[in-house]
């Protein structure tokens, strides 16, 4: 039977989670339009829609808390964040964002101008709508394992070096404003980058003068991925590869809810001087002053206390551990998932859990009301929903190679025996997945569809 090491915290403050009977759950389904971003949370038994933003905090960052110095410019709390994000990151400049998505949108604004492409091993969704939103080509060049969801490929995050060299000379390096890479890859199933990738991605876009930016919000859960799997790292600490990782780059985007364990926050580093300034500028028209950047004092400090708890090993090890208890024990049930395991999540492989729906009825969107249904758990679609596109030329729509439901797991939030009752409830809709049906829309948005997009059985 699969074992995780015990937690590396006890519990301080507990928050009161309900159980709904499946009649109320078939009720409240309809009502979200088969949609769960559209149910109330507190109809939901075990939430792993995200773990962005979702951690419990620790008592060090609630005291933090109480210590936000308010003042519109130069609080404190920017001063630790910003010796905090120079140590771990070495970047030279940063500025505070309210998120992840906010970072992007402000670095696309400044660099990106339509018809350029930006490349990367997988953009996750926010920040390929926001490459496509300054009217660029967001393009995925990750290696073919990590559309495989059998292949154990360690670093199934990988950049594919042949197809991005091939790439570069096929559109020309003065049509790629920056070159970034997703650690931990998300949509490819939390699968991590190795260091000797991230160094030869680099070296790559280098060669060619383009910047490099990293998406770094799981960069954490990724560096202990390297210490685990990479040979050489297994002695190095956790920082020091962190640090290495961060020193192939040029400057990153950084959701804080994700590493930096905060319930909101993000930030956006680099080196280059004259594109800090006009980061500001746009910081200013958008986020805010550049030592708060559409945060408050308090949000501050709690994410830099965060991003150093995010870099504790015996945290880390936990964290791998938790998720990967959970997979294992799927797994000896005999269910289909990806493999291996991320860091942040067990991702549920669509196409064999439920082979008799066909991708344009949604199985991944199906899969997800009936874990809801059958037992209150809320994962998140990222497959057809999400990714689906018409061909530009035919009209056509294009599924995308993975269909998953992702299960993902909050930060020192739930225990073992929540994770045994998510496998229950698994183990049940597997025995029978026949009678699941699919879906089709009754409203689906151009844009981000899968937040607000409706659905009903076909
Ligand atoms: C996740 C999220 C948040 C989310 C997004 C879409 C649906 C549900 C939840 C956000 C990411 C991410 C990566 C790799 C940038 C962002 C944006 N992920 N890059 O996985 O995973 O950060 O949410 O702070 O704006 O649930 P932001």
């Amino acid at each position: 039977m699969a074992k995780f090491p015990s937690e590396p915290f006890r519990i301080k403050v507990v928050e009161p989670i309900r159980r709904t009977t499946r009649r109320e759950r078939q009720q409240i389904l309809t009502a979200a339009g088969y949609n769960p971003f559209n149910v109330r949370a507190e109809d939901i038994y075990i939430d792993l829609l995200t773990d962005s933003g979702t951690a419990a905090m620790s008592d060090g960052q609630w005291a933090g808390i109480m210590q936000g110095d308010e003042s519109y410019a130069g609080a404190r709390n920017f001063f630790n964040l910003e010796e905090t994000i120079r140590s771990i990151t070495g970047f030279r400049h940063f500025v505070p964002t309210h998120q992840g998505r906010a970072a992007e949108n402000i670095l696309f604004g400044a660099t990106v101008r339509p018809g350029q492409v930006v490349p990367s091993n997988m953009h996750f969704d926010t920040t390929q709508a926001n490459v496509l939103a300054r009217g660029g080509r967001p393009v995925n060049l990750v290696i073919d394992e990590a559309f495989d969801p059998t292949s154990r490929h360690p670093f199934k995050g990988n950049m594919d070096l042949e197809k991005l060299a091939a790439f570069i000379q096929e559109v020309g390096p003065e049509n790629i404003p920056l070159g970034m890479m997703t650690v931990t890859n998300n949509s490819g199933g939390g699968q991590p980058v190795s260091l000797a990738n991230i160094r030869a991605v680099a070296d790559v876009y280098h060669r060619y003068g383009i910047p490099f930016f990293l998406d770094a919000c799981r960069y954490a859960e990724n560096a202990y991925f390297i210490k685990l799997r990479e040979p050489g790292y297994a002695d190095v600490p956790v920082l020091e590869i962190a640090r290495q990782m961060f020193a192939c780059a040029d400057g990153c985007t950084m959701s804080g809810k994700k590493d930096a364990l905060v319930n909101i926050g993000g930030f956006l580093a680099m080196n280059d001087e004259e594109l800090y300034r006009r980061v500001c500028q746009e910081l200013i028209l958008r986020e805010g002053f550049p030592t708060y950047g559409g945060l408050a004092g308090r949000d501050l400090e709690a994410m830099a206390r965060g991003l150093w708890e995010g870099l504790d090993e015996d945290y880390l090890a936990y964290r791998i551990a938790h998720t990967r208890y959970l997979a294992d024990r799927l797994l000896e049930e005999g269910l289909p998932i990806l493999e291996p395991p991320g860091g942040h999540a067990v991702y549920l492989d669509v196409l064999r859990f439920l082979p008799h729906i066909p991708q344009s009825q949604l199985p991944g969107q199906a899969l997800a009301c009936a874990l809801y249904l059958e037992g209150g758990i809320r994962g998140v679609e990222i497959g057809s929903v999400m990714f689906a596109e018409e061909d530009p030329e035919t009209g056509e729509t294009v599924y995308p190679a993975l269909e998953l439901v992702r299960l993902a797991i909050p930060r020192r939030v739930y225990t073992q025996a929540h994770l045994d009752y998510v496998v229950e409830v698994c183990r049940r809709l597997y025995e029978r997945r026949e009678q699941i049906g699919g879906l089709r829309y009754t409203y689906k948005p151009a844009l981000l569809r899968h937040f607000t997009a409706r659905f009903e059985p076909v």
